[in-house]
């Protein structure tokens, strides 16, 4: 556990266009995931977990049910002074919300000041992985360089979504914030390194940094397009491997497993990668528990002969507390708390939000239902997708149906 004194940022006032219609009205980190989780969770996990108790959630787009979920989820004890708090976008320094991810901690300097940590760990909202912070703490402080960046290799035909780095020693050398024409790693041509967003700085440094970013006015007061660049080009950014990083109770398998799920087609298979029979993202793991906040309250799952004499199965399907499958069946989905499948009805390769409600004989393949949705008895959805694209469901590049919440798909 840290004796220094640090204080967590987590960065969750992302539009999150890319997905819509699961952002029509919530912010991107609080979109569910997992059946009863939300994605938030996971960054706040990791940092809760690494002993990090001082977490400030910046929070501006759409904000109301992340801020209801961090608010009541995330409640700490005051009594050591820990919290866990959101904070929305305040116009502390001017009449405007935040212009970039960079600008939002600016705005909250107030806290900074507060607390006065030695470091700030900051993280984004929306990736699914595990990452005990305390261990790129130690790296940042032995390499002595006011700012660490975490980074993994991925596909280089992923480049343009990330932050790509260039490393020598350990230093950063070049840093290039989603570029169009990266070149691959010299041992691995196919590969980049690329920064997961998750940064870890020291106070001092990351203050004189951020008035500088807002006092110029071609900034466009972003971390990674901003501020990681000026402290490359000062020779005082290193690069932190999360392959070097393990948490307990971690397999082989699961280790370096990272997901940015800002895309539809992302979200998707973040969601099936957690119900594929080994894991390679295991929500069982007791020793770094994912967080949340469903309490005692909700009744168990149950699984029911239905009223024709069907049996009510799920396989290969993670299955939250308070949904009852009544003589249907699910395959290959994930279902979160309150969601009723009915006798005669086919679920498969999906993810159902709350209280989705799938009717007798309905079939539902390869579909995204948010919150509230209800397919009426004898009604498809997935199956016929120029159909379902007619009637204003958003399809996906990878064929993935959307319904947004509250949505009624008739037969
Ligand atoms: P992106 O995820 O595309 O790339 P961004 O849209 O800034 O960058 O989102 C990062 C985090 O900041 C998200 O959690 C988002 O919600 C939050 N955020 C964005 N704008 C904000 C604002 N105005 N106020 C508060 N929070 C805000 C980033 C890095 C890349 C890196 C990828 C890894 O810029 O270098 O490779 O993350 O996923």
């Amino acid at each position: 556990m840290a004796t220094e004194k640090v204080l967590a940022i987590v960065l969750a006032g992302g539009e999150g266009k890319r997905l819509m219609p699961l952002t029509v009205d919530r912010a991107k980190p609080a979109v569910p995931f997992a059946g009863h989780y939300r994605l938030i969770d996971f960054s706040l996990s990791n940092i809760v977990n690494s002993g990090f108790l001082k977490v400030v959630v910046l929070t501006q787009y759409k904000s109301h049910s992340l801020d209801r979920h961090v608010t009541i989820t995330w409640r700490m004890s005051t009594l050591l002074g820990n919290f866990v708090a959101p904070v929305p976008a305040q116009q502390r320094m001017g009449k405007h919300w935040y212009l970039g991810s960079a600008d939002a901690i600016y705005q909250s300097m107030n806290i900074v000041n507060d607390e006065m940590p030695d470091y700030i760990v900051i993280t984004g909202a929306d990736n699914i992985y595990r990452m005990d912070f305390d261990q790129m703490l130690r790296h940042h402080i032995d390499s002595g360089l006011p700012c660490t960046v975490a980074g993994i290799r991925q596909p280089l035909s992923l480049a343009n979504q990330f932050g790509v780095i260039e490393a020598e020693n350990g230093k950063i050398v070049n840093f290039l914030e989603k570029p169009d024409n990266a070149q691959g790693l010299p041992d691995a041509p196919d590969q980049v390194l690329a920064s997961m967003g998750n940064y870890i700085f020291s106070t001092k440094e990351l203050k004189e940094a951020l008035e500088k970013d807002a006092a110029d006015p071609d900034s466009k007061h972003d971390m990674g397009g901003n501020i990681v660049p000026y402290f490359v080009s000062q020779g005082a950014a290193g690069v932190y491997d999360f392959i070097n990083n393990e948490v307990p109770g971690s397999l082989e398998r699961d280790r370096d497993y990272w997901r940015d799920v800002g895309t539809l087609d992302a979200y998707y298979e973040a969601n099936m990668d957690l119900i594929s029979i080994n894991p390679v993202f295991n929500l069982y793991n007791s020793d770094w528990p994912v967080y949340t906040g469903l309490g005692g309250s909700l009744p168990p799952a149950k699984f029911v002969y239905g009223s024709s004499d069907r049996m009510g199965i799920a396989i290969d399907s993670i299955v939250s507390p308070s949904v009852i499958i009544s003589g249907g069946k699910v395959q290959r989905s994930v279902l979160s708390p309150g969601v009723y499948v009915h006798s005669w009805a086919d679920v498969s390769g999906s993810v159902l939000m709350h209280n989705a409600r799938i009717g007798r004989g309905a079939v539902v393949h390869r579909a995204i239902l948010d919150k509230n949705c209800v397919v009426e008895p004898g009604a498809q959805i997935g199956v016929d997708l120029d159909h379902d694209r007619e009637r204003g469901l958003t399809v996906t590049e990878s064929g993935i149906v959307v319904a947004p919440k509250g949505m009624v798909i008739k037969p």
